[in-house]
């Protein structure tokens, strides 16, 4: 028997979640949108691809939550994009009203599925949905960490001429501009990325740039395409914690997770790394940070902190 897979919202991210559970055979899709036309439409799009891709898994599109009933997996994109020149904070009072209505929508028909968020301002909305749907909070989880941590090892790749797999990294805080690229946690072949600027193969000083663009690397894609932001990596990221949790492949990934003592932060949404496997969220990863680690990661809990605060300006009953 498939797992059930529901993605709500099928628009750019929604869409190419669909597609990339189908091709990898991850499990059936419920393709489900408040634009039932898009939701059906891009459904019976993909399904016309099993001949060639060579896939079985059934995928239908809706607008009914009824539909939905005892999914496995959520995830979650309902919601406005950016344009350019605005930021992600921008679409927090349109996607909070969104949100409590998705939360409404699944918390009685799938009560037991693994809910990964992606909509932003991600850390809040998850938080937001956590809160709204009562669902458990190790199984309600916000995609971010790991878009930004393969932007950011990306970029290096780039600069540093070497393959992706050769680089690790992960980057923490709230998906924003306070992110905090954890250049110490950075191996390059397994050798620290601070041997490499010792060895004179790349500068701090590019480090920074490239740590920069990550933080913009969001924006950068909506100057780009005017209409919509990213959405290819957007939905590779979401469908590793999907995978993650489906599979039990307890995977380290940094996701944004709720937080209440690690890291001395309570009761917050941030993003932290954390082992995804069957029963969700399955542990916080405590990394040692230093001072000036701890000192940037304490500014993003802050920003995230923060923006709830005007959340819950907009509704009290957060
Ligand atoms: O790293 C991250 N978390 C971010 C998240 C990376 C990239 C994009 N990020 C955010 O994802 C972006 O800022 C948006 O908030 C979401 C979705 O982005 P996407 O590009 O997929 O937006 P689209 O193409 O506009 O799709 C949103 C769909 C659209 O088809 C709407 O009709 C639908 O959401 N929608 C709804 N579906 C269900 N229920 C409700 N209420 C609803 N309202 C809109």
């Amino acid at each position: 028997m498939n797992k059930k897979i529901t993605l709500i919202g099928a628009g750019q991210i929604g869409g190419t979640l669909a597609h990339l559970i189908a091709t990898k055979k991850i499990g059936d899709v419920v393709l489900f949108d408040v634009a039932e036309g898009i939701a059906k439409g891009k459904a019976l799009d993909i399904a016309q691809s099993s001949p060639i891709e060579n896939f079985d898994i059934n995928i239908t599109g809706t607008s009914k939550y009824s539909d939905t009933k005892d999914s496995d997996v959520i995830i979650i994109t309902a919601g406005v994009p950016r344009k350019p020149g605005m930021t992600r904070d921008d679409l927090l009072e349109i996607n909070l009203k969104i949100i409590k209505q998705v939360a409404n929508g699944i918390k009685d028909t799938s009560p037991n599925a693994f809910v990964i968020c992606i909509t932003n301002p991600l850390d809040v909305i998850v938080m937001a949905l956590q809160k709204y749907s009562g669902l458990p909070k190790n199984k309600v989880v916000g995609m971010a960490g790991i878009l930004d941590s393969s932007r950011f090892i990306y970029f290096l790749s780039q600069e540093l001429k070497i393959s992706v797999s050769k680089i690790k990294s992960l980057v923490l805080g709230g998906h924003g501009d306070t992110m905090v690229a954890m250049v110490n946690h950075t191996f390059i072949n397994g050798t620290p990325i601070k041997e490499l600027i010792k060895a004179g193969k790349i500068s701090e000083k590019r480090i920074i740039e490239i740590i920069n663009r990550t933080k913009t690397g969001g924006a950068e894609i909506v100057k780009y395409l005017e209409k919509g932001s990213a959405f290819y990596a957007p939905a590779s990221s979401g469908i590793e914690m999907a995978e993650s949790y489906l599979k039990d492949q307890k995977k380290e990934l940094p996701c944004a997770a709720y937080i209440n003592g690690e890291y001395d932060v309570k009761d917050i949404y941030a993003g932290v790394p954390v082992i995804i496997g069957k029963n969700g969220v399955e542990k916080i990863i405590e990394l040692k940070l230093n001072k000036d680690e701890k000192e940037n990661f304490s500014k993003s809990i802050n920003a995230v902190k923060e923006l709830f605060n005007a959340a819950k300006k907009i509704d009290p009953s957060l």
